[in-house]
Parts: structure tokens; C-alpha cells; sequence
């Protein structure tokens, strides 16, 4: 009898590396952040159906309007963990500070971030939508615990919303995807230490913002489009509002996804916040040999000084960020 493919509960425990009680309690962590996304895929199936799409008649700290299934999105994963000791606090774009939870604070091994809904521009037309998450160790239970290099991360991944629900994750061991099963709730191994393409041909940009890049970014997508077959350009546009659909598009067919910074629409450090979307995303492109970067320096090699900060970002195939540093980093500073 074949055996069929792993659940993520079965690889949680079975494959990853140290199952020391440490890992289990990553596992267990990684495991409720599966039933959240699921939570989050069903409130997003019956959005039409409850009325639940539209504004939420907030803003973020960065000024943005919130929906309805931000918020919502936002109190499922915060409710995820307020039981068992596992997370001492969490950290997320849609709440101004960390969340601290009484129980188990002191002796938590664990802290969470999360972009709990990824292209909220989406929300409102039924488009690809995601949740981004990354986990770090504990250390005094304060908002410093957060202020650290990427490179500290103990995991990361995402959810994706899209035709499938899929769970992206990487514990330092490779990054591996995992499909929701329908008929029997739960999400199965689909790929394993998945390699991404060295070099793609597809980009990812807004270039309704040229108007605020700098030159060098200008310059940079301008030479994707230029014809060139022996350097397989012109590159195909494919951008769809949602960084974790491009960026998951990008992990599977290769290509590069840019956010630079955007002097002309009140983003001089870029849009892409660094703890919970660059982090995060940037752990689970290098694990499958991708890069991410800022067109200067390496994404997990930065600390923030302030949990919301935002940075120009570059996350894709090796060949084109290292492309894209070339432009940037030849530009006149
Ligand atoms: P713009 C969503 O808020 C997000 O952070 C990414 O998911 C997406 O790629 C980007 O912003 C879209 O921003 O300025 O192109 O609408």
C-alpha cells in the first residue's frame, strides 16, 4: 500500500530535524498557525455570503486603511495563542505595539510576528491573499526580543490564499509547502526542500510608482524590458497586488519581486515592513537559494530600530537580485 504524503502535523513530528522538546513546541506552534490559516481561509470564502468585505473604518500605524478581514484576520491569530504558554507576545502590522499575554509571558520559549492579511488591496475582489508569519526565541519579553537580525528567526512561512490553500514554512532545514486537504481539513506535504529556479523571467513591481524610485530602479526594470533573447529579456510583468502571491509565484517559476523606496507617495524607506514581511519571506527564499535584499544589504542581516519599520526590498532568484544590487550599488549614492 503506498503510503500517502505526510500531513503537516505527521512531518512536523516526524521530520523535523531535533524533535527536542524545544521543536515540539515549534511544531505545536507551527501546527496552530495551520488551523489559524485555515480560520482565515474560511472567513475569506464566506466574506460575499456574511458581508465582511469593506472598509473596517480604522488605520494602521502607518496611516492605512484597515478591512474588516484585516481586523478579523488579526483577532483569529491573536486568539490562537492565548492558551498554553506557547507565544509571550505578538507583534503585528495591524496593532501599534505587541500583544502580551498573561499566561505563560515568563516562561514562553517563543515570540510571533505577522502580516496577518497580506494584500488587503485584494480583499474587496476575491484575489490572491496571504498571512506571513515568523518566529523568534523569547529572550526578556520585551519589544527588544524583536529588534534583532532576521538571521535570529527560529522559523517563518506564510499562508497563501489563492485556488489552494497552501502553508509555506522553513525551520532553517530547507522550505517546504504543504496543500489543505478539503476532504479531510488538514494540510499535506505537496513539496520538500523546494529549490527555486537560479533565474526566472518575470518581475514584480508597481511601476505605476516610477514616478518616486531612484534612478537606479528606473534603470533596473527599464533593462528587463529591453529585448534581448541571449539574456531571455524582455521579462514578463506579473504583479498582483499581493507580495505573497508574487513572491510564491517567484519561488515556484523564478523572476523578482521589487518594492523600492517611493519618495513621491510618503514611502522614503520603501512599503515592506522588515520584521514581519521581509524577515520572514526573506528566510524562506534563501532556504530554497533565493535571495532578498535592499539593493545594498542582505534582508536578515538588518535589526530594526522600530518594530514598524519599512525598507526597499528585492526578494527573488539569485540571478536577479544579484542583478539588481549591480544597478543599485553602481548608482552614484
Ligand atoms: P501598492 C500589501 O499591502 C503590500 O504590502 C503587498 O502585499 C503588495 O505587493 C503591496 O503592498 C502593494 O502596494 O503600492 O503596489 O498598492
Amino acid at each position: 500500500m503506498t503510503r500517502p504524503p505526510p500531513t503537516l502535523d505527521r512531518f512536523l513530528l516526524e521530520c523535523e530535524p531535533d524533535a527536542a522538546p524545544a521543536t515540539r513546541e515549534l511544531s505545536q506552534l507551527l501546527l496552530r498557525l495551520g488551523v489559524a490559516g485555515k480560520r482565515i481561509a474560511r472567513e475569506l470564502a464566506v466574506a460575499d455570503i456574511r458581508h465582511t468585505r469593506g472598509s473596517a473604518g480604522t488605520e494602521n500605524v502607518q496611516g492605512e486603511e484597515q478591512k474588516k478581514l484585516d481586523v478579523r484576520a488579526n483577532d483569529i491569530l491573536v486568539e490562537t495563542f492565548d492558551y498554553g504558554g506557547l507565544v509571550s507576545f505578538v507583534a503585528s502590522e495591524e496593532m501599534e505595539k505587541p500583544h502580551v499575554y498573561r499566561e505563560g509571558a515568563g516562561g514562553a520559549r517563543y515570540t510571533l510576528l505577522f502580516d496577518p492579511m497580506d494584500g488587503s488591496s485584494n480583499i474587496d475582489v476575491d484575489g490572491t491573499l496571504g498571512t506571513i508569519f515568523s518566529i523568534r526565541p523569547r529572550r526578556d519579553g520585551t519589544e527588544a526580543d524583536l529588534l534583532r537580525p532576521g538571521t535570529e528567526q527560529v522559523a517563518a512561512g506564510y499562508v497563501l490564499f489563492g485556488p489552494a490553500v497552501l502553508f509555506v514554512y522553513t525551520s532553517g532545514h530547507g522550505t517546504h509547502v504543504f496543500s489543505l486537504d478539503p476532504a479531510i481539513g488538514e494540510f499535506v506535504l505537496v513539496r520538500r526542500n523546494l529549490e527555486m529556479p537560479k533565474k526566472g523571467r518575470g518581475y514584480a513591481v508597481n511601476e505605476g510608482r516610477r514616478a518616486g524610485w531612484a534612478e537606479a530602479d528606473r534603470a533596473f526594470v527599464e533593462h528587463l524590458k529591453e529585448p534581448d533573447p541571449s539574456s531571455g529579456r524582455p521579462y514578463s510583468t506579473r504583479y498582483s497586488g499581493s507580495m505573497v502571491g508574487d513572491v510564491h509565484r517567484i519561488l515556484i517559476e523564478g523572476g523578482i519581486y521589487l518594492y523600492p523606496a517611493d519618495g513621491s507617495s510618503g514611502k522614503p524607506s520603501g512599503k515592506i515592513r522588515l520584521l514581519y514581511e521581509s524577515h520572514p519571506l526573506a528566510f524562506v527564499v534563501e532556504q530554497a537559494g533565493g535571495r532578498a535584499s535592499t539593493g545594498r544589504d542582505r534582508v536578515l542581516d538588518l535589526a530594526p530600530r522600530r518594530l514598524h519599520e519599512r525598507i526597499p526590498f528585492a526578494i527573488g532568484s539569485a540571478d536577479e537580485v544579484d542583478l539588481y544590487e549591480g544597478f543599485v550599488r553602481g548608482a552614484p549614492s
